[in-house]
């Protein structure tokens, strides 16, 4: 029986449950749902589950595997996923900004110190909101070093090594708040020899009074955003900009010497309604080489306790194109995304509250800056009209774009060139390629390699905010819709749904092959690694007490632990074993631990003895026929 029959067995049919939705008053947004016949005939209502219209590895048999990776922002879960495509199986959940109770993130030693704690050791944060990955670039493309996630809540950025699948840094970023836009440079703008990232780019949404001492709430002039630009490597700020208006989304040109981010409220407003009063808002383009000269020259000031130097990218400080370190294009009402073109060619700003896509030239914008084209805004050379609600771009290496339309609900694909030819007065140029209906409101897309010179044009990937009837009910909390569309045809077709935890934002797919993890530790990356258990042991200065402990399966090298009551007991944990997936677990009942160590891996967790008793603490983690033998026991005399 398909989910259909099953539903209407039951009485229930799939506009039924449309029809539930609606009522349930998402207000505007559920009136997309119901859609009009000429685009419903382009797509199917339901993804072809059957598997039989499914392209290969949409369905892998047994043992297959995916021919992508995808990192998933995961939200407010505050970490980072991993999916293989096109199956759209969840492989890895990389726990960043939250504690993670699975590897113990936030409670062992090493991950506390990643994350940031307090002068009396607790977490500094234990909530984020990630929104955008992205990865370092070689070359025009990933080279499978770092990636990196913003935490919108807490104006953090955070490196995740792509060797290993872990965080191993964690910055704040001063004077900002809701970080959002984040995009690492592809090239350095000056020394060619440097055709990878080194630098990544942090837009901040939220403006806020500068400094934000509680003094200036009601100062609209005090508020003020900054963008920010961060080493790759050391992941120390290098410099931030003062800007007119807020940031948006970001992205950098292949050339490095342009970054770039929306902006939705370059009339400062700090209300609602001021936000959305101008007809325009901008595109602000930094003009990087400059602002690291000015930084150099000591042109630059500092905001409260933050040593960070801050250059002047108002538009006030910079009417000379010559000098200028910035240039505002100008962009339709409030746009979202921003997306560089595979070509190298091309800035694509979405309209959001324009249903307009507006491309931008960056030849043009350097020939600004170099003085030879007076109006900045001669770089806009097309802007065409797309559908209701444009929100991000992706490209498939080919010439077209593909726009979520988050009002519309669906997927455009259009050919940038023919745009620009209908926006230069070619009224016959077609540049409407084709539609697809989502299910539901989309936000985010991306394609296989859709944001490197490498875009192959197989697969586009949509994160539907809103997924209402597509999976069995589960209470009030809906999962989100991440759909999958086959974008290698003239034609888009959708091809799977998959249900996601809320609420990813912005991923990138790209080839497997561009990636080799190690899936084995080398024992000597840990300056604390007990590497033979004869070694381990407790040691004791007065009340503080190092427990060294190794693991091999089935057992750790310790059957019995000694402690006394108000011991400070640091507890070091090496796992021995040398087999791939051989990862033990370590949990003390009453003592709020648990974590894990991967093969030849190293972890320590420090707590006070507090609680007499025996406490069983044992492998968490099934590792071997006698997993659940392998135990210690911890003795606290009282
Ligand atoms: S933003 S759709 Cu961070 Cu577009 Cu989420
Ligand atoms: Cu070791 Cu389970
Ligand atoms: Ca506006």
């Amino acid at each position: 029986m398909s989910h259909d029959d099953q539903l209407a067995a039951k009485g229930i049919g799939r506009r039924g449950f449309i029809n539930t939705a609606a009522l349930a008053s998402l207000a505007g947004v559920v009136a997309c749902t119901e859609k009009p016949a000429e685009s419903a005939a382009a797509a199917p209502a339901a993804p072809a589950a059957g598997g039989h219209a499914a392209p290969a590895g949409v369905h892998p048999k047994p043992g297959e595997l995916d021919s992508y990776y995808g990192l998933w922002s995961g939200g407010h879960t505050g970490d980072v996923r991993v999916l293989g495509l096109p199956s759209g199986r969840e492989i890895h959940r990389i726990p960043v900004f939250n504690p993670d109770a699975l590897v113990g993130w936030g409670i062992t030693n090493e991950s506390k110190k990643v994350m940031g704690t307090k002068a009396n050791g607790d977490l500094r944060y234990t909530v984020a909101d990630t929104h955008h990955v992205h990865a370092s670039y070689k070359d025009g493309n990933y080279d499978g070093r770092y990636a990196w996630v913003n935490d919108k809540i807490n104006g953090r950025m955070a490196r995740i090594r792509l060797d290993y699948f872990v965080c191993d840094k964690i910055t704040e970023i001063p004077n900002i708040q809701g970080f959002h836009g984040i995009f690492p440079d592809k090239a350095d703008p000056v020394d060619p020899k440097i055709n990878y990232t080194t630098r990544v780019f942090a837009g901040a949404e939220f403006s806020i009074p500068l400094p934000n001492n509680g003094k200036d709430a009601g100062k609209a002039e005090a508020y003020r955003s900054l963008f920010t630009c961060v080493d790759a490597e050391t992941m120390e700020v290098r410099w931030q900009a003062l800007i007119d208006g807020n940031c948006d989304l970001v992205a950098t040109s292949y050339d490095g010497k342009l970054a770039a981010t929306n902006q939705y409220n370059t009339e400062m407003g700090a209300v609602y309604a001021d936000m959305m009063s101008a007809e325009r808002d901008a595109c602000a383009f930094f003009n990087i080489a400059r602002i690291e000269e000015a930084v150099k020259a000591g042109k630059s000031k500092t905001y409260g306790d933050s040593k960070v130097p801050v250059v002047d990218c108002t538009r006030a400080s910079n009417k000379d194109p010559k000098t200028a370190l910035v240039g505002y294009v100008s962009v339709p009402k409030n746009p979202h995304g921003v997306n560089a073109s595979p070509d190298g060619k091309y800035f694509i700003c979405a309209g959001k509250l324009s249903p307009t896509g507006t491309v931008i030239e960056l030849a043009k914008v350097l020939d600004w800056f170099d003085g030879k084209m007076e109006k900045l805004d001669d770089a806009i050379v097309a802007e065409v009209e797309l559908g209701l609600g444009p929100l991000h771009t992706a490209f498939d290496g080919r010439g077209n774009a593909y726009t979520t339309l988050f009002l519309d609900s669906q997927v455009v694909k259009w050919n940038i060139e023919k745009a620009i030819a209908f926006h230069k007065g070619d009224k016959n140029a077609k540049y409407v390629v084709d539609r697809v209906d989502l299910s539901y409101q989309p936000g985010h897309l991306n394609a296989s390699q859709s944001e490197t010179k490498a875009a192959d044009g197989k697969w586009l990937a949509i994160g539907c905010k809103f997924s209402k009837d597509r999976f069995l009910p589960v209470g009030p909390l809906h999962p989100e819709n991440e759909q999958l569309v086959d974008i290698s045809g003239d034609k888009m077709t959708l091809v799977a749904d998959h249900p996601v935890r809320g609420e990813p934002h912005d991923f990138i797919i790209f080839k497997r092959d561009l990636l080799k993890p190690k899936q084995v530790y080398e024992l000597d990356d840990f300056p604390l690694a007990t590497k033979d258990p004869a070694q381990g042991g407790i040691k004791r200065e007065g009340n503080k007490v190092t427990v060294r402990l190794t693991s091999q399966a089935p057992a750790f090298s310790m059957t019995e632990i000694k402690l006394k009551k108000g011991d400070n007991v640091t507890l070091i944990l090496t796992n021995l074993d040398k087999v791939e997936d051989l990862t033990h677990g370590f949990a003390i009942p009453k003592y709020n631990v648990n974590f894990i160590v991967n093969p030849q891996e190293t972890a320590s967790v420090s707590f006070v003895a507090d609680k007499p008793g025996i406490f069983w603490a044992y492998c968490t983690h099934f590792c071997h026929a006698l997993h659940l033998e392998m135990r210690s026991r911890i003795i606290v005399e009282g």
